[in-house]
């Protein structure tokens, strides 16, 4: 049961603010609070590591493969590195699911929630300075504290997510997030080590002419993909392709946009990963007042099948997907 929502101002800290959204919560025992913070602390450390990535050999790949086949950048490794011990030593997640592991990772028996995270998307920008980003999905585990992990803890769909969130480590480092009620956007202060509250209830523009897609396969897109390309294109609508799905996700919740990964010849069942990419930007886009689908559902509403697996992915403005969906 939630009491009254005090709207908190500006320049109010993440720390505050969650501890505010607790106070909304009865029964909120802190175990949430507590993980958020420990997702916002491994941000900070994974930030300071992006910053100086030029100066010290951490760029660059690792010479290894991560489980879809694609390069291990060193970033990847260390970023996943950093969230994973943030997460082990916080105690409140029971298991962690990640792009840059095979399985799911035991964090503690004794954890409530269990978390999907990309730790650094978009990596193949790391080398040229182009913003990338940390996605996040937090779920309560279904089977009993201390029992064993199962895969009903693990194959949730994206309408369980209890919260979402993202690290956009662009020209400023930016957290944004959602517990279900409204989405919030905070500032990294590097010099405080603070993130500050900088956008307080984000609403995604209902409409918007900015569409995000790689046109390069475009010749195997399916003509559905293809007439709404032609549909943007007759309407005069901006490309805006960064790369990077957080940033261009990112900027379309500011300024209204689409951005669409679609099947092609290379991807059947498109690129992006359902579990750690997906459902955390479409619940994020849902509570803005957006929408995200595969081209035919809710992405909310798919069921998982395995961890690592890939859906087609439109995600953006409420009447901009509507309209891909016709
Ligand atoms: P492509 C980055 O690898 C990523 O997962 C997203 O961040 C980005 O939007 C997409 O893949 C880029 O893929 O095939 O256009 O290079």
């Amino acid at each position: 049961m939630e009491t009254s929502r005090i709207a908190l101002p500006i320049g109010t800290t993440l720390d505050r603010f969650i501890k505010n959204n607790q106070e909304q919560f009865q029964y909120a025992s802190g175990e949430l609070s507590q993980l958020l913070r420990d997702i916002a602390l491994a941000s900070k450390v994974v930030n300071r590591e992006i910053n100086k990535a030029g100066l010290i050999d951490i760029v660059g790949a690792m010479g290894s493969q991560n489980t879809g086949g694609e390069q291990q950048q060193k970033l990847d490794v260390l970023a996943n590195i950093r969230f994973t011990r943030a997460l082990t030593k916080g105690g409140e997640a029971c298991a962690l699911i990640s792009e840059e592991t095979e399985s799911y990772v035991d964090l503690n028996n004794h954890g409530k929630y269990v978390i999907a995270i990309d730790p650094l998307d978009g990596s193949s920008n790391i080398d040229v300075n182009v913003s990338i980003g940390t996605i996040f999905s937090i779920y309560r585990r279904k089977s009993q504290v201390g029992q064993p992990i199962s895969d009903r803890d693990i194959l949730q769909r994206g309408e369980e997510q209890v919260a979402a969130g993202y690290i956009l480590y662009g020209s400023s480092t930016m957290l944004v997030y959602t517990t279900g009620h409204g989405v919030n956007g905070f500032t990294y202060e590097p010099s405080l080590g603070e993130y500050f509250l900088s956008h307080p209830d984000m609403m995604m523009p209902e409409d918007g002419k900015i569409y995000s897609i790689n046109e390069g396969p475009a010749h195997s897109f399916s003509e559905a993909v293809k007439n709404y390309l032609k549909y943007c294109k007759d309407n005069n609508y901006t490309a805006r392709y960064i790369g990077s799905l957080v940033a261009d996700f990112h900027r379309n919740l500011l300024k209204g946009g689409i951005y669409i990964y679609p099947a092609t010849a290379k991807d059947v069942n498109g690129k992006l990963r359902l579990m750690y990419e997906c459902n955390a930007l479409a619940f994020i886009a849902e509570q803005a007042g957006g929408s995200g689908t595969d081209g035919k559902e809710r992405i909310l509403t798919l069921k998982p099948e395995s961890l690592h697996q890939r859906t087609p992915f439109y995600v953006g403005s409420k009447k901009m997907v509507e309209q891909a969906m016709k």
